[in-house]
C-alpha cells in the first residue's frame, strides 16, 4: 500500500457519515489517505501517539472532524507542524453551531484551519487538503484543476 499522504481522523464512528465525503473527495482525486477515529475526550492518549507522530509517519496534512465540543482538531494542532483542517460534524443539539466554534476559535499561535459544517466542510477539507498537497505535486495540481473544469461543465444554464 501506497504511503498515505493524509490522515483523516475523527471524533466518533458516528462522525463518519460527515468525513466519508472528505475520503471520496480524496480518493476522487487520487490522494493516499488513512482513516481513524481518535477521540479528544474518550482516547486522549490515541490522539496524543497519532498526533505525535504523524509527521514522523510521512503524513503532510490531517484533516479533522468532530462534534459538539470538539477538541480534536485544536487538539491535534497543538501536538504538530503539520497544517490541521478542522471539519466541524453537524450535532444534533445545537446544529453543529457549538463544533464550529469549538473548532475555530483557537488562540493566536495554534492554527486550524476551519471548513464549513458538516458535508460541505468535508468535501471542501478534502479540495483543500489536496490543492496544498499539488503546490508540489504538479500530476496532482492538474487532478485539481480537472476536478474544476468539470464541476465548472457540469452546471446547468437553466434551472429547468
Ligand atoms: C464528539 O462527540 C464526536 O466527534 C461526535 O461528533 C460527538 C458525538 O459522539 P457519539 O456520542 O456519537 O459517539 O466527540
Amino acid at each position: 500500500m501506497a504511503q498515505p499522504l493524509v490522515g483523516i481522523i475523527m471524533g466518533s464512528s458516528s462522525d463518519w457519515e460527515t468525513m466519508r465525503h472528505a475520503a471520496d473527495t480524496l480518493k476522487a482525486l487520487g490522494v493516499e489517505h488513512e482513516v481513524k477515529i481518535v477521540s479528544a475526550h474518550r482516547t486522549p492518549k490515541r490522539l496524543y501517539d497519532y498526533a505525535a507522530s504523524a509527521k514522523e509517519r510521512g503524513l503532510k496534512l490531517i484533516i479533522a472532524g468532530a462534534g459538539g465540543a470538539a477538541h480534536l482538531p485544536g487538539m491535534a494542532a497543538s501536538m504538530t507542524s503539520l497544517p490541521v483542517l478542522g471539519v466541524p460534524v453537524e450535532s444534533q443539539a445545537l446544529k453543529g453551531m457549538d463544533s464550529l466554534l469549538s473548532i475555530v476559535q483557537m488562540p493566536a499561535g495554534v492554527p486550524v484551519g476551519t471548513l464549513a459544517i458538516g458535508r460541505a466542510g468535508a468535501v471542501n477539507a478534502g479540495l483543500l487538503g489536496a490543492s496544498i498537497l499539488a503546490i508540489t505535486d504538479d500530476q496532482l495540481a492538474a487532478r485539481v484543476e480537472r476536478y474544476r473544469e468539470e464541476q465548472t461543465a457540469a452546471v446547468a444554464d437553466s434551472p429547468e
